[in-house]
């Protein structure tokens, strides 16, 4: 008895000495001064602002919650609205004199007006010194420390680093309804000219009806993005065949000669009358009634939930991506930088512990918390085969029949945003064959011509990644 006493005593001496030479290595550190050094020695309650994606149950329902609060000895507490109400609730929340501790999914311009009011905390000395996961991440990245450090030096959020294989949001078409016409799959302008004219004269859909909409879309962006096919992007570019100069691209003669195109596509009345009005969740509506005959979106919330709910109604309905269209060039628009780091954490000025949460987060980044982000827990929602971690039948078999993707979100956020690394070599197994197609077939090749006109040093975000988008 005395015996444990004493090793007890004699490991905290140890436990202090450390955390006094840690304190001391690290440099002064607004903020964290009275904060224990090592997790355990005292509960604490984290209070977290994370918007509710559409994909997700309530944060405080997730399990791998539960098991880090006990790892980590912390209590959290959740403020979690609908992603559509986010920002509302955001605005309220920071009038609030005693702000949660921890912020997900702040945009990147109140991350800056927040940072430099020293209403969120500079994370570059904890990064550096006493988050060895996260430092190990961003180091082994080219680019991230340069993506994620703002003009005044300062790192304000921990990012998401996102592995998943990037590029425009493709066109997708009615792989049934080419079969039906025994047309291939478009990859010039002329062929979609075909295809359009072909879905608009033809009773597709067997209603009896010509209600068959060629092209839609749930914003001009998407049907904008057809002027690629004329060597030319809808925004800021480097022009390759023009010495890399930087260009504007609705200023330009292939931008004009585009919408010409585009137009002459409205006139024959190819492109849905609504394009101009409808939101991600009209157009939606509007694919469910089986009139469309291609349309625009992320691979996961379009062309995967497409497959999975209207194969149920629709006997026979298959969707696939496109090839970029085929013009002068071929490219991708919107293609993500890499590296992909998105705006994932912040931490406030209100926060009294700040070791422990960063402790806390620096685990998610690691080998095992990035399993248990990922994954899930071993035995329930994953087992290792061959060495591999492989998703259970309650993952990818639901027994409530819940997507890949939903199930995940019943007990981890790893498929919309937080702090940790997305990673495709654990998580690409959800991805659905469709989607497994698209990458391999129509982003991938044409990744390489199209990073030709991305200015270099900017970071874009994929409009799928936005946590305000909501559409995963
Ligand atoms: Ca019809």
């Amino acid at each position: 008895m005395k015996t444990t006493k004493r090793l007890i005593s004699m490991l905290l001496c140890i436990v202090m000495v450390a955390s006094l030479l840690a304190a001391c290595g690290s440099g002064s550190k607004p903020a964290a001064e009275d904060a224990p050094a090592a997790s355990g020695d005292e509960r604490i309650t984290v209070r977290i602002l994370k918007g509710k994606a559409s994909n997700e149950v309530n944060l405080e329902e997730m399990e791998i919650f539960k098991v880090m609060g006990e790892k980590f000895n912390i209590d959290f507490e959740f403020d979690n609205p609908p992603q559509d109400n986010y920002e509302e609730r955001l605005n309220l929340v920071m009038m609030d004199d005693k702000l949660p501790d921890v912020i997900m999914d702040m945009p990147m311009t109140d991350i800056l007006k927040y940072g430099e009011a020293g209403v969120i905390l500079p994370l570059n000395e904890y990064i550096d010194n006493k988050m060895p996961n996260l430092k190990a991440a961003i180091d082994a990245r080219d680019g991230v420390r340069k993506a994620i450090t703002y003009a005044d030096g300062n790192i304000y959020y921990l990012p998401m680093l996102d592995e998943r294989v990037s590029g425009n949001l493709p066109y997708i078409i009615r792989t049934d309804w080419l079969k039906a016409l025994n047309m291939e799959s478009p990859v010039t302008l002329e062929d979609w000219e075909a295809y359009f004219e072909a879905v608009k004269t033809t009773d597709l859909n067997g209603n009896g009806q010509n209600d068959e909409i060629p092209f839609g879309s749930y914003d001009m962006v998407g049907l904008r993005n057809f002027v690629t096919a004329f060597g030319v992007l809808d925004d800021f570019y480097t022009d390759p065949a023009d010495g890399g100069k930087v260009k504007y691209g609705p200023i330009e003669d292939g931008y004009k000669e585009g919408l010409t195109w585009l137009n002459e596509m409205w006139n024959k009345g190819y492109i849905d009358q609504e394009i101009i009005t409808m939101d991600f969740s009209a157009f939606s509506g509007k694919l469910a009634q089986n009139i469309v005959g291609s349309f625009y979106g992320p691979l996961g919330g379009m062309l995967a939930a497409q497959n999975a709910t209207m194969s149920a109604s629709v006997e026979g309905f298959r969707a696939d991506a496109t090839v970029p269209p085929k013009g002068v060039t071929q490219i991708h628009s919107n293609i993500d930088q890499e590296p992909r780091a998105v705006a994932a954490a912040v931490i406030t000025a209100s926060c009294k512990n700040v070791d422990r949460v960063i402790e806390w987060l620096d685990y998610m980044y690691g080998a095992e918390g990035g399993m248990l982000v990922n994954m899930g827990i071993e035995g329930t929602h994953y087992t290792m085969q061959d060495g591999k971690p492989i998703f259970t039948d309650f993952v990818m078999h639901n027994p409530n029949g819940l997507s890949p993707k939903n199930a995940v979100g019943t007990y981890s956020f790893a498929q919309s945003t937080g702090p940790f690394i997305l990673s495709t070599n654990l998580t690409g197994q959800l991805d659905d064959e469709a989607v497994v197609k698209a990458k391999t077939e129509c982003i991938i090749p044409y990744l390489e011509e199209s990073k030709k006109y991305v200015i270099p040093g900017s970071l874009s975000l994929a409009p799928e990644m936005m946590p305000s988008a909501g559409r995963l």
